[in-house]
């Protein structure tokens, strides 16, 4: 009997698939049977903490809903930062989810954690969901919100000058094999004026500068911290105004000794190129937001270090398409999720639709950036429920062209689109 099963179920998944109810079936399944890999995430690995977020309070205090709390409530963000965290979180409540519909993507988010949990979504305050986060243990806590969430691990953005993160790190912080860390480097590259003395004080000789005398130490810090922390990528986010080639002091920074080190490691690059940090500083996370920035940055980059590879993510919608187009022209592109303001049912279908018509599966489809534990399952069910019915349409216009799809080849590509393609460029899993 079970030889029978085994050849039918292969035959079964080779078969090609015409029938647009059975693609859409093949798809659903593909996507529920899958656990993904998600590729940037703000979370930490439980040997770093109380740097990791979770639980219902920090849920309703994430920056999303803080933006939109000051926009349906009188309170002054002066005075909103006076309030404890649980009266913050008991105000977010009360405005966005009972004196006003959670409609949001945000607010939508917190419900379907509710939900999951099987907690009332339409309390009027948080007693019970306060008592059942209370009761979770961290560790149990973290596997199955990963399990619900349908995540075989997630990558981390982990600050070696964060005064509350790097000492975690010096001190030999444990590894995690469902939480790759990242090497971040925003201080170094885009705010080294203000940072170069935290360098120093790593025992680096560098100078406010970072001239020719700087850059080996900045080498050796960079080499030195891929050893410790053992990154699956090195990461900056850049604001809309980056411009490649540039001499200034992050520009030489990232040409003399960021590319190189990447090199010599053979690890990635990440730029998410967008974000005009601070133009609120009132609301503070909350209060950054986006450009358009000139690809042609990313353009030259990626032709004068072909030996370089670059994780890119946009955050304006008007540079979506022009990134498209230069990971046709470079093999050495990779572009990965809808990050932050792109976040968005509409523009995920927009940006993932064009992605899938001009580069097949070669891209990353989405990254959840979760700042709390939980965010992971509402993130990527969104993903899940948006992505099928694209891959579907691709699929029914495949089989309408005269070839049908078999359930191998969705899930070869459901597998590559999640896993694979960061597989092969992160040594994740090697
Ligand atoms: O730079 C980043 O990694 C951004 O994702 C964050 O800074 C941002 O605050 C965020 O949480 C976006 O979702
Ligand atoms: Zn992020």
């Amino acid at each position: 009997m079970t030889t029978d099963l085994r050849s039918h179920s292969s035959r079964s998944e080779s078969i090609r698939i015409f029938d647009p109810a059975k693609i859409a079936e093949a798809v659903r399944d593909a996507l529920a049977t899958t656990s993904f890999i998600d590729i940037h995430t703000h979370l930490f690995a439980p040997s770093l903490g109380e740097l990791g977020l979770w639980g219902i309070d920090e849920l309703l205090t994430y920056h999303y809903l803080e933006a939109e709390l000051f926009r349906s409530s009188e309170i002054a963000p002066e005075q909103y930062w006076t309030l404890s965290k649980t009266e913050q979180a008991d105000l977010i409540w009360r405005t966005l989810f009972v004196e006003n519909n959670p409609i949001s993507e945000a607010t939508r988010g917190v419900i379907a954690v509710l939900h999951a949990f099987g907690l009332p979504t339409d309390a009027s305050a948080l007693p019970e969901a306060r008592a059942f986060f209370r009761q979770q243990k961290l560790e149990s806590h973290i596997a199955s919100v990963l399990r619900m969430a349908g995540l075989e691990s997630v990558v981390m953005t982990n600050d070696p000058l964060d005064p509350a993160e790097s000492p975690l790190w010096l001190r030999g912080a444990a590894a995690h094999p469902q939480f790759h860390p990242v090497l971040r480097l925003d201080r170094v590259l885009n705010l080294w004026p203000q940072h170069w003395q935290a360098v120093e004080a790593q025992g680096y000789a560098v100078e406010a500068g970072a001239g020719a005398r700087s850059i080996p130490e900045i080498r050796r810090f960079l080499s030195d911290w891929i050893t410790r922390m053992r990154p699956v990528y090195l990461a900056c986010s850049l604001p809309d105004s980056f411009l490649y080639p540039d001499d200034s002091l992050g520009g030489r920074i990232l040409e003399q000794a960021v590319l190189p080190a990447c090199r010599e490691s053979g690890l990635p690059l990440s730029l998410m190129i967008g974000v005009r940090k601070q133009v609120n500083p009132r609301i503070r996370l909350a209060g950054d937001a986006v450009g358009r920035a000139d690809m042609r940055a990313v353009e030259y980059l990626c032709r004068d270090f072909p030996s370089n590879r670059f994780l890119i993510s946009v955050l304006s919608r008007e540079n979506q398409h022009e990134l498209c187009v230069l990971a046709r022209k470079f093999s050495n592109l990779l572009p990965f999720g809808c990050w932050w303001f792109m976040n968005n049912t509409s523009i995920v279908e927009e940006i993932t639709r064009e992605r899938i018509e001009m580069l097949g599966a070669s891209f990353i489809p989405q990254h959840s950036d979760a700042r709390v534990l939980e965010q992971v399952i509402y993130k990527w069910s969104n993903t899940r429920r948006i992505v099928g019915p694209i891959l579907t349409e691709n699929y029914r216009l495949l089989a309408e062209d005269g070839r049908g799809v078999t359930e191998q080849e969705i899930g070869r590509d459901v597998n590559r689109l999640f896993r694979g393609n960061a597989e092969n460029w992160m040594r994740i899993g090697a």
